[in-house]
C-alpha cells in the first residue's frame, strides 16, 4: 500500500485523527496591542451582503475585513524588516511545501503558570532534545504554553502598566532553532514574540531573527495540549495573498 493510501484508510478508520489547532475568528478575537506611536492593526470585523433576501434571494454571503495579523495567524518573512529582501517571503511566494512539516511541542505549561514572562532557553531545547531526539529539519516547533486557555481578552493579552506580560522564545532559542534549520514557530499567545520582547536585545528578537532566516511564525494556536511531543504532521497554509505579510489561516495537526 502507498503511504497516502495507508493514510487514506488511516484517517477513515480514525486510526489517524485531525486535531484543529485554530481559534475562533470574530469581532471578540483579541488582537495585538503596540505602543499609540505605532499604527494599530484593526481586527475582525463582518458585514452582510445578502441572507436569503433582497440582495440574494438564494445565498447568505458577508463582507470582512481584518488586519493580516489577526487571531490564528502566519507569520511570512517579509513581516519584519530582516527578511523584506529575502527570496520567496511573502505569502504569495513561499513555496507551499514550506507550509507542511512534522509538529514538535515543547510544554512549558508549568513553566508559564508560575511566570508568565517565561522564556525558552537553548538548555531547555536541548533537554527536549535529550527525552524526544534532536528537532528534525523542515519541522514546525510549538511553545505549549496552555496560554490559549485564557478565554478572557484581558487575561489573555495580559497587558499591565509596563505593558504586556505573555511567555515566549530568548534570543538564544530562537538561534538554535534556526541552526535546527525548522520551518519555524507556532505559539499560543497573541505573538511569536514574548509580551515584553519589545525591550529585549534586539528587540522583538524571534520576528528578528526567525524572518531574518527565512522562518515562517504561527500564532494565536489553540489545542497544543492535544498533541504529542513528536509524531503529528502539521499543514499551515496561509492565504495567497499577493505581497501579504501574513494570513489569517486553519492550522491543522494529524495526530
Ligand atoms: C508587529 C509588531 C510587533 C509584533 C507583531 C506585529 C506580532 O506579533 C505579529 O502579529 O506579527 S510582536
Ligand atoms: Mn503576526
Amino acid at each position: 500500500m502507498s503511504s497516502l493510501a495507508q493514510l487514506i484508510s488511516d484517517l477513515a478508520s480514525g486510526a489517524v485523527r485531525v486535531v484543529d489547532l485554530t481559534q475562533p475568528l470574530g469581532p471578540d478575537t483579541p488582537v495585538i496591542g503596540l505602543p499609540e506611536i505605532f499604527a494599530p492593526s484593526p481586527g475582525f470585523s463582518m458585514e452582510e451582503i445578502s441572507r436569503y433576501d433582497d440582495g440574494g434571494p438564494g445565498w447568505y454571503w458577508n463582507t470582512i475585513r481584518l488586519g493580516e495579523h489577526t487571531g490564528t495567524h502566519f507569520d511570512a518573512p517579509v513581516h519584519w524588516i530582516t527578511g523584506k529582501d529575502l527570496p520567496d517571503n511573502r505569502c504569495d511566494t513561499i513555496p507551499a511545501g514550506r507550509f507542511v512539516g512534522p509538529g514538535c511541542v515543547i510544554d512549558v505549561s508549568g513553566d508559564a503558570a508560575r511566570d508568565e514572562d517565561f522564556l525558552l532557553t537553548p538548555a531547555r531545547i536541548e533537554a527536549w532534545e535529550a527525552e524526544h531526539g534532536r528537532i528534525a529539519a523542515g519541522s514546525w516547533v510549538f511553545l505549549r504554553t496552555d496560554w490559549s486557555k485564557r478565554r478572557d481578552p484581558a487575561a489573555f493579552l495580559n497587558v499591565r502598566e509596563d505593558g504586556p506580560h505573555s511567555p515566549g522564545f530568548s534570543a538564544d532559542a530562537t538561534r538554535l532553532l534556526i541552526d535546527r534549520d525548522v520551518l519555524g514557530v507556532g505559539v499560543e499567545t497573541v505573538g511569536t514574540d514574548a509580551g515584553q520582547a519589545g525591550s529585549f536585545d534586539p528587540p522583538f528578537p524571534n520576528h528578528t531573527l526567525m524572518h531574518g532566516a527565512g522562518k515562517l511564525g504561527l500564532a494565536s494556536l489553540a489545542n497544543l495540549d492535544q498533541l504529542p511531543a513528536t509524531g503529528s504532521l502539521v499543514i499551515a497554509a496561509p492565504l495567497k495573498i499577493v505581497d501579504g505579510s501574513g494570513s489569517p489561516l486553519r492550522v491543522l495537526a494529524l495526530v
